[in-house]
């Protein structure tokens, strides 16, 4: 028999089988999808290359344990459960799938806003539960009156401030620096943004750095007819806090695609009338979980090709 001389790849989990396996199987050996234990225990040396999907914590304790291993290849752009600062310290090369979900996750974000604002998914209720036989839905808050802040303004907050343009309402932003070319304005102080807005959104990177940014200050400042909007992550917010502002009403709603403990959501939500709760879906299409899928064969076979990454991460550029 002859040896197998492909490259291991270690998959932290089922990843697009239809895209991602079905691709590298073909150049690849992959290991870990069903048991990623136990690949790291008989594979642990082999392993180059690793393919993850934010299920799992790469740290630098695993890293540690993969001592062949050349490249970390993100499914998705958002990549706080990789340690990358780390990965750099080791050599190690980071991928995400940047740019083929911008649209997409505007897109849902925009219908989670109108969803919130207008109560959609209230008004369906209502409707299936019989109700409207006894009289119409009541009247609710608008979109006309409201002005929005955007918080981080990456190439999805411009995808967001884009469409909101499109919808004829007042755009601003925080960022930690002003973005380039951002006709918004910027504020330097998140909370002076929750106080001169009353419905933000977020959309920014998660990780150490973000964590419990918005918490009861920012909601304390975004005011009772307040509305928030999280597509980015769950760990921006102070999840208690949020909580807390819902049922007293300190603001008025809230429209939810993350949350800190994916996927498990606090039953204090579940309960309240004025959330509207997503299952994390702002990518979630056959097309753009395609192209994701895509990118991530594109960033593994370029890199084991010799021609570097497609998109690393910042901490790792492809040239250093
Ligand atoms: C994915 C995402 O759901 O790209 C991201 O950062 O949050 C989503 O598009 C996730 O990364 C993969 O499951």
């Amino acid at each position: 028999m002859s040896e197998d001389l492909r490259p291991t790849l270690l998959l932290t989990g089922p990843i697009m089988e239809a895209v991602v396996e079905r691709q590298l199987k073909e150049a690849f050996r992959l290991v870990g999808a069903a048991d990623f234990e136990a690949a790291i225990a008989t594979e642990g040396s082999a392993i180059r290359g690793l393919v993850t999907r934010g299920a799992r914590r790469v740290d630098d304790a695993l890293l540690a344990r993969l001592p062949a291993l050349e490249i970390v290849a993100n499914f998705g752009v958002g990549y706080d459960t990789v340690d990358a600062a780390a990965a750099a310290r080791r050599g190690i090369m980071v991928t995400n799938t940047p740019d083929v979900l911008n649209e997409e996750v505007a897109d849902l974000t925009l219908g989670l806003l109108l969803a919130t604002v207008r109560e959609i998914p209230q008004a369906d209720r209502y409707l299936r539960a019989g109700k409207w036989e006894a009289a119409p839905f009541p009247l609710g808050a608008t979109l006309r009156d409201r002005s929005i802040g955007i918080v981080g303004m990456g190439r999805i907050g411009r995808a967001i401030g884009r469409r909101i343009e499109a919808f004829g309402r007042p755009v601003a932003y925080h960022s930690r620096r002003p973005a380039a070319d951002c006709p918004y304005r910027h504020y330097p102080d998140l909370v002076a943004l929750a106080r001169d807005v009353d419905t933000l959104i977020l959309i920014l990177p998660g990780g150490p750095e973000t964590k419990g940014l918005v918490g009861r200050e920012v909601l304390a400042a975004l005011g009772p007819e307040g509305i928030l909007i999280n597509v980015a992550r769950g760990s921006v917010v102070d999840e208690p806090a949020l909580v807390d502002a819902l049922v007293n009403r300190t603001i008025r709603a809230a429209g939810l695609d993350v949350f800190a403990d994916e996927p498990h959501v606090p039953e204090a939500l579940m309960g309240l009338d004025n959330v509207v709760l997503l299952p994390h879906v702002g990518s979630a299409t056959h097309h753009t979980r395609g192209a994701m899928g895509q990118l991530v064969v594109d960033n593994v076979k370029s890199w084991f090709a010799g021609t570097g990454p497609v998109t690393p991460v910042a901490e790792t550029p492809a040239s250093r």
